[in-house]
């Protein structure tokens, strides 16, 4: 059977002596969008990306930007990631990390963009449910944030089948982040979820070239 997913590539996986090479073969190679994770060492002890490699990435390829921003306090900051992007790009905030998570994600939409939220394996479906009113994209998160190459956290299933159920009514579209393999690719996309952020797990560091992998996956089997 057919499926119609996205795959996005996650950019803090990619090997950065050679940024243009790889956003140019992820790009080639038939890649949906570009995942980048932006961290501020205070909502997660780590740092990824900078606003710098965004606006590299968003000036190397005219396919879509999903930036992930795992900071405190979006709000104080959100106009340079604003200003930095195109229609049609994302920005995923987590809700957790602002006092006022609405004010910040119409900001997002007054900018022009595809508003999102970002949600923790930890945060339930119940803490969110009025902003899926607002966004249009929810990012849910199969590992703790703050780090690639970890083990995908089972118990986030359940969520999955609850956000899945009123996706249509209240109107956005989900999308996977961590620790994303193929059978996580079978089970999922039939159900409902859109699109599938790639890293470690089934995209970078693999031995063949990103064209073939992403072909790869296209052509899993769905009975
Ligand atoms: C985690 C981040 C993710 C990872 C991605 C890596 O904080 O938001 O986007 O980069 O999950 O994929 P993998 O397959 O290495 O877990
Ligand atoms: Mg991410």
């Amino acid at each position: 059977m057919y499926m119609n997913f996205q795959l996005m590539a996650s950019m803090m996986c990619a090997d950065y002596s050679n940024l243009r090479k790889e956003v140019e073969a992820l790009d080639a190679g038939g890649i949906d969008s570009f995942h980048i994770d932006i961290m501020d060492g205070r909502y997660v002890p780590n740092y990824a990306m900078s606003l710098n490699d965004l606006r590299c990435i968003r000036s190397l390829t005219s396919k879509p930007l999903d930036v992930h921003l795992m900071v405190e306090h979006p709000n104080n900051t959100i106009e340079l990631f604003i200003e930095s992007l195109r229609p049609g790009d994302t920005i995923y905030i987590h809700p957790e990390a602002e006092y006022h998570p609405s004010t910040t994600l119409q900001k997002i939409i007054n900018g022009g963009l595809i508003p999102g939220i970002a949600i923790n394996p930890g945060t339930s479906f119940e803490t969110v449910h009025e902003m899926l009113r607002i966004v249009k994209s929810v990012l849910v998160m199969a590992v703790n944030p703050g780090n690639a190459g970890q083990m995908f956290l089972p118990y986030v299933g359940k969520k999955i089948e609850k956000l899945l159920s009123v996706k249509d009514e209240m109107k956005y579209e989900l999308y996977w982040d961590g620790a994303c393999g193929a059978d996580k690719i079978r089970k999922f996309a039939p159900m409902g979820v859109k699109g599938f952020v790639l890293g470690t797990t089934l995209l970078f560091g693999q031995p063949r070239p990103y064209s073939e992998t992403l072909a790869a996956i296209r052509e899993l089997r769905f009975s």
